[in-house]
């Protein structure tokens, strides 16, 4: 059996589906998790010694690809001062300090370790701030797992086709509003039926957790517009945009300035870190100086930081390295849409800078409702091939695939031939 195999029947018996995080289960196309032994550059190597080409990188941070040694250095020379004090760090304020030199909008930071803390703790900044319960988000939009943002959200929960999870009680999420992504008049009815009671809006600018929706012009805007009229936050969740987009993420792409930001993964360089942080009235309500109470031992890792920081120097460091990752990924997915056209398929290819997304539907994609009439069967089929051919890329029709500044022209290009011919079958 091959050792893969061999440790999903392991897994299963101890964790819960075999995997720690339901999307890498593989379940949705008909395949079984895939176990990494390691990574370099733009590869991931199985534990069967297959190498693929990756598409996911971690699902965001590995955007200098893996196993960057700028970075594995630091991390080692961190490490040999031990490994977690819970206590106050040198490296920390390093941390703070950068984050709100490089985004405007933060003025102070609160590091956590995930980017589902981050939001969980923003949304009660942002609820003790105002002193309001009610939040808006919007369908198919993924914030983290926290109850009360388990409502029509994406990524996994949209993979599995149920509309939020069991075990949340009822009481977590009635104050969880809906709108529809790309539709101010669904947000201004809301903000109608509920005068004076929404504390915040909180969106991802580019919506990637339902495959890759970008907001349409006027969208952001006119959330910043309702959110002032109304006296009510908004929040940019940018755990996927963040230092993806730019150094300043999409906030910085767009030019819209949100109250308060959410970041995840990225900011840790591939460790376990998520951060929030925004206008310094509203942080200011957070313990221990204010009276919204949040704490982790973990929070601000001096591991971590160090990772993310070493991570975030380079990229800051580097202008034009994002650049050259958008005019590169602005040609793959350009390239993708041209090769569908030849082909005279009719599927959709939504891109924003590195982040891009193939959905199986011959209509635009807008939002949930549209993303949802993709055909997820021939998703499987497309995923299925791309991995026997050596490339990793999401298995979910509601994920985005991610580029990294480690993808050459040639394994592009090769990744290209290789969907062609899965096109030319079909
Ligand atoms: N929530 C992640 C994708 N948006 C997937 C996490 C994982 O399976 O690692």
């Amino acid at each position: 059996m091959a050792r893969s195999e061999e440790l999903f029947e392991r897994a299963q018996k101890y964790i819960p589906g075999g995997v720690n995080s339901p999307v890498r289960a593989f379940g949705s196309v008909g395949m079984r998790p895939r176990f990494i032994a390691g990574a370099d550059g733009a590869y991931m190597t199985d534990a069967d010694g297959k190498t693929y080409l990756d598409f996911v990188g971690s699902w965001g941070p590995m955007i200098l690809g893996h196993n960057r040694p700028e970075i594995r250095r630091a991390v080692a020379e961190a490490s040999e001062r031990g490994l977690s004090y819970g206590a106050a760090t040198e490296v920390e304020v390093d941390m703070a300090e950068y984050l709100c030199s490089l985004v405007p909008s933060i003025e102070m930071v609160r590091m956590v370790n995930s980017g589902t803390e981050a939001v969980m703790s923003a949304v009660r900044a942002a609820r003790g701030f105002t002193g309001r319960n009610k939040i808006v988000k919007f369908n198919g939009c993924y914030h983290g797992h926290s109850d009360g943002l388990l409502v029509k959200a994406g990524s996994g929960v949209m993979t599995a086709g149920v509309p939020g999870s069991a075990g949340v009680p009822a009481g977590c999420t009635e104050d969880t509003l809906t709108a529809v992504y790309n539709d101010l008049t669904s947000v201004e009815a809301l903000f109608r039926a509920n005068p004076g009671q929404i504390a915040a809006v909180i969106v991802e600018p580019v919506a990637a957790n339902m495959g890759v929706v970008a907001p349409e012009a006027g969208f952001l805007p006119g959330l910043r517009k309702l959110c002032d009229e109304n006296g009510s936050l908004l929040i940019f969740d940018e755990v996927i945009t963040g230092f993806r987009l730019g150094i300043d993420g999409a906030q910085g792409y767009y030019g819209i300035r949100p109250d308060l930001t959410t970041f995840g993964k990225i900011i840790g360089a591939g460790m376990p870190v998520g951060a929030y942080g925004g206008r310094r009235d509203v942080m200011r309500v957070v313990s221990p100086v204010g009276t919204v109470y949040q704490a982790g031992t973990l929070s601000g890792n001096p591991v971590a930081m160090t990772a993310g920081l070493t991570q975030l120097r380079l990229l800051a460091e580097h202008p034009r390295w994002y650049r050259e990752l958008n005019e590169k990924a602005d040609r793959f997915f350009g390239r993708m849409e041209e090769m569908l056209l030849r082909r005279g398929l009719p599927y959709t290819v939504n891109r924003v800078g590195s982040l891009g997304c193939l959905f199986f539907t011959d209509a635009p994609v807008h939002n949930y409702d549209d993303a949802s009439r993709a055909d997820t069967e021939m998703f499987g089929r497309y995923c299925r091939f791309l991995f026997e051919n050596g490339i990793y890329c999401a298995p979910s029709q509601f994920e985005a695939m991610f580029l990294s500044m480690a993808h050459t022209e040639e394994e592009l290009d090769r990744t290209l031939e290789t969907m062609d011919r899965f096109f030319a079958g079909i």
